[in-house]
């Protein structure tokens, strides 16, 4: 092994690439995994199946049902996966004892749990309001015309921004806050403008609590379509542009939501060219919105190239997807891996180079140069970056295996 990483070290060398520059840069990129992989965005409030124009298919056996299945299922996936990441948890995943409580009464204490988690691994904690699957969720939630439910959750957004401070201040790291909201219509809307204006409203109320911003981020996410709310969203991407420009929060961009000819790498540079920084949701866009696991392919390398060019620091990394049809916790670690291969790849890409080439117009060069490496040796570095960190290179399947046989088919 060792002969090939020095065999590969050369070759990018030759070309003014520092493969241990890469595998350092790599390892201090963290990125936030999202506990809804782990039990088809399932939950711990047990009375209500997903909802909210989002779907899970398949019946892989082994869901996590309780808080200790979904973290030691989680510390399983986190074993196999390299360098040093977060957790992202939505709300609908607090730990109560024999308080329950509604979504807008949410308090720290019932993510304490999480909290001691995360602490006990190193890990950050970022948070999501769950805006869907909740009987108050039927009909919309920050734009409904019904006012009493849009106060619910205005209340329960409010909520997840002291949850958030909470845990930057215990875990002594920021914590984005993701807002997404499915609410849409399946028919021709006959005002499009009403929703959206009190979606509007909505936000600056909840956003109008005190809360430490130095610690707390805050994102909003937008998309095209839900299912059965196919003509209308209310959270448009526009809207959110616009939104998170004005109000100085982060712009999320899924690309499981745009057109499928939109490329969310292209629309990183423009983004960046006007806000500090913005955030993503990686997944494999597959037509609607249906989180399956991201694979190592052109849109996954070309968002990592972004990243890379703009300055890792700068762009917000999380995951979101969720494949019941096969192993789950594998799931977790092909898309966490997947996105960490891109980035490498992106690492090991002489930048300066090619923009020379196309600042000078020379695009036979540029080309000549971008394809010769896509047969580089990246696997080999690849090999020595899962080394360095303590993890399996290529023979990780077998222990997700072993954890299968001893677990997780016991739980059916
Ligand atoms: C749904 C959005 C959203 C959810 C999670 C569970 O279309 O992508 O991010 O997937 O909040
Ligand atoms: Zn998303």
């Amino acid at each position: 092994m060792t002969g090939r990483y020095e065999y590969a070290k050369q070759k990018y060398a030759a070309i003014g690439v520092d493969t241990g520059a890469a595998i350092e840069k790599l390892k201090s990129v963290p990125i936030s995994m999202h506990c809804w992989q782990g039990d088809d965005v399932g939950g711990f409030e047990g009375q209500m199946s997903l909802s909210g124009g989002i779907q899970v298919t398949g019946g892989y056996p082994g869901k996590a049902r309780t808080p200790d299945e979904l973290m030691a299922d989680m510390d399983m996936a986190l074993s196999l996966i390299p360098g040093k990441h977060r957790l992202n948890l939505h709300a609908s995943y607090a730990v109560f004892g024999d308080n329950r409580v509604d979504r807008d009464a949410l308090c720290p204490e019932h993510f304490a749990a999480w909290v001691d988690f995360a602490k006990k691994r190193g890990l950050g904690l970022d948070f999501n309001p769950t805006y869907f699957s909740h009987p108050k969720a039927a009909d919309g939630t920050l734009s409904s015309a019904d006012e009493e439910i849009r106060a619910f959750w205005i209340r329960h957004g409010q909520a997840c921004l002291k949850i958030a401070e909470y845990f930057a201040k215990e875990l002594g790291t920021h914590s984005t806050v993701n807002i997404w909201i499915p609410d849409g219509f399946k028919e021709i809307p006959a005002d499009r403008s009403g929703p959206r204006a009190r979606l509007k409203d909505s936000l600056d109320k909840i956003l109008s609590v005190q809360y430490d911003k130095s610690k707390v981020n805050v994102a909003v996410e937008s998309k095209v379509f839900g299912i059965g709310l196919e003509s209308y969203t209310v959270g448009s991407h526009e809207f959110y542009m616009q939104y998170a420009a004005k109000n100085g929060l982060f712009c999320l961009l899924d690309n499981g939501h745009y057109h499928p000819t939109e490329s969310v790498a292209d629309k990183i540079p423009s983004m960046l060219l006007f806000s500090e920084k913005i955030a993503l949701h990686v997944t494999r866009s597959v037509r609607w919105d249906s989180d399956h696991v991201p694979l190592l392919d052109d849109e996954v390398k070309g968002i990592a190239s972004e990243i890379v060019r703009a300055g890792t620091e700068r762009v917000i990394l999380a995951m979101d997807f969720f494949d019941a049809s096969i192993n789950r916790i594998a799931a977790w670690v092909i898309g966490m891996r997947n996105m960490q291969k891109a980035l490498l790849t992106a690492l090991l890409t002489p930048h300066d180079k090619l923009k020379e080439m196309q600042d000078s117009g020379d695009f036979t060069a540029m080309t000549v140069l971008r394809e010769e490496l896509k047969l580089y040796p990246v696997g080999d570095v690849w090999e020595a970056f899962c080394g360095q960190t303590g993890v399996p290179g290529e023979d990780w399947l077998e222990r997700v295996r072993e954890y299968e046989e001893k677990v997780l088919v016991k739980r059916e």
